[in-house]
């Protein structure tokens, strides 16, 4: 079992939001990178990774770069694949890039172990259930006008969401009261008991923490999601310990050591994994053990259409954020379901990319 060839696309994609119809800036996109990993005897994986912004084609770089240090390797030892491209980046990683390339790797890599054993990829990981919740991401952001947040909320439940994220810490700076008031209409238009996360994106001092979140405490909110700079876990560990709303975290950092820092503060109540920053589906699986350890869920960002292989495979998998932004690179991908999302049967991750996508991965760059 070799690996033959790694190759990488930039596929631009509208900047839609198809959950509640939101408005759309035209021409917007969101520039993601497919990657396809081919053994010898034809068995194809594949993976995606972003976050590259005006850096994109160097993240494409870098996944055909590093993909070419281990042709003819085997793509079953993804330990040992890790280990090589950590060393052959040198001291480029963790923060950046190169985690973000090898995430793409990883994942591909468990996507041709999957098909090789004829199992999906959340047997592989340990299958605990076949189907897990699912919350609306991306439809009640902080851009929009209160007007369009409540009635977008309202449309959310309508078409069947119990779950769903909005955000704090609007543009022109915070005042309490605009954004206590605005969770409180929007509470009011969704009903008791829809469950509401609001993230604030690290927008929020440790003070504005204390004061709003205080606040906030009678809309019930199910988490409150970077309430300050991720990396102030003794600031984030004082707001969960003054607040009653549970505090969510780890999107924003790379590799598995911050959980850790993170995990031993007591930051956060519920563990987020960002599967590009962690470094893919193995550094993923570490996370979601050292939160198991402390007793905590973990919930996951982005790419539904890996995580609902991986929350469905843990003991202490909370929910998956539905966010439909990588929807349109796939073949019949998985939904949701009124806040519900089923794991693919198929082997591997049960993921084809669209016929468009396939062809210039397969004929390689011009
Ligand atoms: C988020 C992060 C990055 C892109 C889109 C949205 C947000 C989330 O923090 O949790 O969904
Ligand atoms: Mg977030």
């Amino acid at each position: 079992m070799r690996i033959e060839r790694v190759r990488a696309h930039i596929v631009r994609l509208p900047a839609d939001e198809p959950l509640a119809d939101g408005k759309v800036v035209p021409g917007a996109t969101r520039d993601i990178v497919a990657v396809k990993v081919v053994t010898r005897d034809g068995i194809e994986g594949v993976g995606v990774t972003f976050f590259g912004a005006a850096m994109t084609g160097a993240l494409k770089a870098a996944v055909e770069e590093l993909g070419a240090l281990i042709v003819g390797d085997d793509p079953r030892l993804t330990e040992r694949v890790a280990d090589k491209l950590r060393q052959a980046a040198g001291t480029s990683g963790p923060g950046g890039v190169f985690t973000l390339a090898l995430s793409a790797i990883d994942t591909a890599l468990w996507d041709i172990r999957g098909k090789l054993l004829g199992v999906p990829v959340t047997t592989l990981l340990g299958g605990f259930r076949d189907r897990a919740p699912a919350y609306a991401s991306g439809a009640l952001m902080r851009t929009l006008s209160l007007n369009e947040v409540v009635t977008a909320a309202g449309r959310l439940v309508e078409r069947g969401w119990t779950a769903m994220k909005t955000q704090l810490a609007l543009p022109g700076g915070t005042v309490a009261e605009v954004e206590v008031d605005r969770i409180r209409r929007i509470r009011e238009a969704i009903g008791p008991e829809i469950r509401l996360m609001c993230d604030i994106n690290q927008r929020w001092s440790v003070f504005e923490a204390f004061s709003i979140g205080e606040r906030l405490e009678p809309y019930h909110l199910h988490w409150l999601e970077d309430v300050t700079t991720c990396d102030d876990y003794a600031g984030i560990a004082r707001v969960a310990a003054k607040l009653k709303t549970p505090i969510a975290g780890g999107e924003y950092v790379y590799g598995i050591s911050p959980f850790r820092q993170m995990l031993e503060a007591r930051s956060v109540d519920i563990v987020m994994i960002d599967l590009l920053r962690v470094g893919g589906i193995t550094q993923w699986m570490k996370v979601a053990g050292m939160a198991e350890a402390f007793n905590l869920p973990v919930v996951s960002h982005l790419i539904p259409e890996v995580h609902v292989h991986l929350i469905a495979a843990i003991p202490n998998g909370h929910v998956i954020e539905y966010m439909p932004w990588t929807r349109m690179l796939f073949d019949s991908p998985p939904l949701p379901m009124k806040s519900e999302m089923t794991v693919p049967t198929q082997p591997g991750l049960g993921l084809t990319f669209t016929r468009a996508i396939n062809d210039v991965l397969d004929r390689g760059s011009p």
